[in-house]
């Protein structure tokens, strides 16, 4: 973790200071990396370590690339045990996730450029208890338009409450604040981009940022 920390306040230091502290936060860097190395030879590091470590190898391997560990045994050794069940535990599993698909902690800082605002517009002027609601929501980029469904029914459940249906071409939408789509009636929630008809369901349909979606109770 010290090894993660130090590398993030590393990454973000700005010109000025840099030469004033860099030299320490690499010799302190060096030196876990020394003891972690050490504790993965001697074997002192059980199976637990290993996440962290890995994670730690792999931000310093940038500064230190004499290839003096091996990334692949050490995976094939993880591998090994995970299919043993070793890693059922949801801590141990969190730990060994990022470095399985080459990230670690480090990537969060990024995450915020990964998600997309949505405004999200019900409205039903056809039937019943008119209402029109509109909410912004963040959804992770690329999530399919169900995900601002949740999101909105998350944090306003009072006026974006939501039902599916299971159908040949997957989630339809089937009602919205309890004003139910109703096939005698030829009534149905129809989804927009702006103006647009959608041209895809809640569970294919993927947001961009700062998309407009209306849901409008329309008759077909
Ligand atoms: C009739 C029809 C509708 C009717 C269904 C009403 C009814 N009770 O019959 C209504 C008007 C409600 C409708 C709505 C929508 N539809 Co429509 N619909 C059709 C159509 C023309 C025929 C379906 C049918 O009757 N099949 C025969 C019956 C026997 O089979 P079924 O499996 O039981 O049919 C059900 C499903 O098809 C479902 N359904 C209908 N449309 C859609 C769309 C989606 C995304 C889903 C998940 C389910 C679904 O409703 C049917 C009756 O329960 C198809 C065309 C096609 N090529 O299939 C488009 C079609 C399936 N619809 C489509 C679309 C895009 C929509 C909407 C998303 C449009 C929108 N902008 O809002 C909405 C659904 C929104 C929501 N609430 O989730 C697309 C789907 C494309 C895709 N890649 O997903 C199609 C292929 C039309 C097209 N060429 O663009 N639809």
């Amino acid at each position: 973790m010290a090894t993660l920390a130090l590398t993030c306040v590393h990454n973000g230091l700005v010109k000025a200071e840099q030469s004033r502290i860099l030299e320490p936060i690499h010799e302190a860097l060096d030196k876990l990396r020394q003891q972690i190395l050490r504790a993965m030879e001697t074997n002192t590091a059980n199976i637990y370590s290993i996440g962290l470590a890995l994670q730690a190898l792999n931000v310093t391997s940038v500064s230190y690339p004499s290839g003096d560990w091996s990334c692949s045994q050490m995976l094939a050794k993880v591998l090994t045990e995970i299919s043993q069940g070793a890693f059922d535990n949801p801590m141990a599993a969190a730990q060994i996730l990022p470095s399985l698909v080459g990230k670690t902690y480090l990537n969060v800082i990024r995450l915020s450029c990964l998600s997309v605002m949505v405004e999200y517009t019900i409205i039903n002027h056809l039937r019943g208890q008119h209402f029109n609601h509109t909410i912004r929501v963040s959804v992770p980029k690329g999530s399919v338009l169900l995900s601002v469904l949740q999101a909105a029914q998350q944090n306003n459940p009072q006026d974006f409450s939501y039902e599916t249906k299971q159908t040949s071409w997957g989630l339809m939408v089937v009602s919205i604040n309890s004003r139910a789509a109703n096939s005698n009636d030829k009534t149905y929630w129809q989804f927009f981009n702006g103006t647009k008809p959608l041209e895809q369901g809640v569970d294919s349909y993927v947001p961009s940022n700062n998309e407009h979606i209306e849901a409008i109770f329309s008759t077909y």
